[in-house]
């Protein structure tokens, strides 16, 4: 009896502890603060995810859309860029990352309309006991800002879906922040397709309502567009 409450108890802590939030950018190797370039939202401390995908905080978390309180980086097109994991990536499941371009600052962007297009996506290892993602357990994830950008101001949206519950519906997790970029010396190209959040999304989309153990997939679409080529 007592050994069972124990159990149950530690399993519980188990599943809090393997939530995560991506707080701060690191760029061109240097660090900066938590939530100086990156939109602080309401309940980061707990590092919970995003659990529907039809409400506003698919795209920025709650409270996201305000970016006043948040500084701009430069950077130049076709860099890479690190976003820090707090403290890392504890579930199974893609990591994606989007961009939207501002119509002025950055900071006074909320990021509505279908102004989101894809600039990575990872794909999965698929193992004898089900998929597995490149990033478990990653401390930093990093992405490339396509070269033939428009040089401008963005909203930068990074994305880790955890799917070890997402063989009923609901059950997937989105763990979401969005970063403030000034982009320079990028080039002409159209970035396409370009989705809205929420909207891009269907809580029935395969990438999301998936049994990602058994019978183990012998494939995996992440949910959105294709990936902008650039
Ligand atoms: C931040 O933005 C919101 C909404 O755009 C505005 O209501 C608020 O006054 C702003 N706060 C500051 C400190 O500028
Ligand atoms: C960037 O991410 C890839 C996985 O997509 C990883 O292999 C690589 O080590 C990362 N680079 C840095 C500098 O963290
Ligand atoms: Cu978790």
């Amino acid at each position: 009896m007592r050994a069972g409450l124990f159990l149950a108890t530690a399993s519980l802590a188990l599943t809090a502890s393997a939530h995560y939030v991506f707080p701060s950018i690191i760029y061109d190797g240097e660090p900066t603060g938590e939530w100086q370039y990156v939109r602080q939202w309401t309940g980061e401390y707990a590092n919970g995810p995003v659990e529907s995908v039809e409400g506003a905080d698919i795209r920025c978390n709650k409270d996201g859309d305000n970016g006043n309180a948040t500084e701009t980086l430069s950077v130049t097109a076709g860099s890479t860029i690190e976003f820090t994991v707090r403290s890392s990536v504890g579930h199974p499941g893609p990591l994606l990352a989007y961009m939207a371009q501002a119509p002025g600052p950055a900071a006074d962007f909320d990021g509505s309309g279908d102004v989101w297009f894809k600039i990575y996506e990872d794909g999965p290892n698929i193992a004898e006991d089900g998929l597995t993602w490149p990033t478990d357990g990653a401390t930093t994830v990093n992405f490339t800002i396509p070269s033939s950008i428009p040089s401008g101001d963005y909203l930068i949206r990074v994305e880790h879906i955890a799917l070890h519950g997402a063989g009923s519906e609901g059950g997937a997790q989105f763990y979401i922040s969005c970063g403030q970029l000034t982009v320079s010396g990028g080039g002409s190209g159209s970035p396409s397709p370009l989705v809205a959040f929420p909207g891009a999304y269907s809580p029935t989309d395969p990438g999301i309502l998936i049994n990602i153990y058994w019978p183990v997939p012998t494939e995996y679409t992440a949910p959105g567009p294709g990936v902008w080529s650039g």
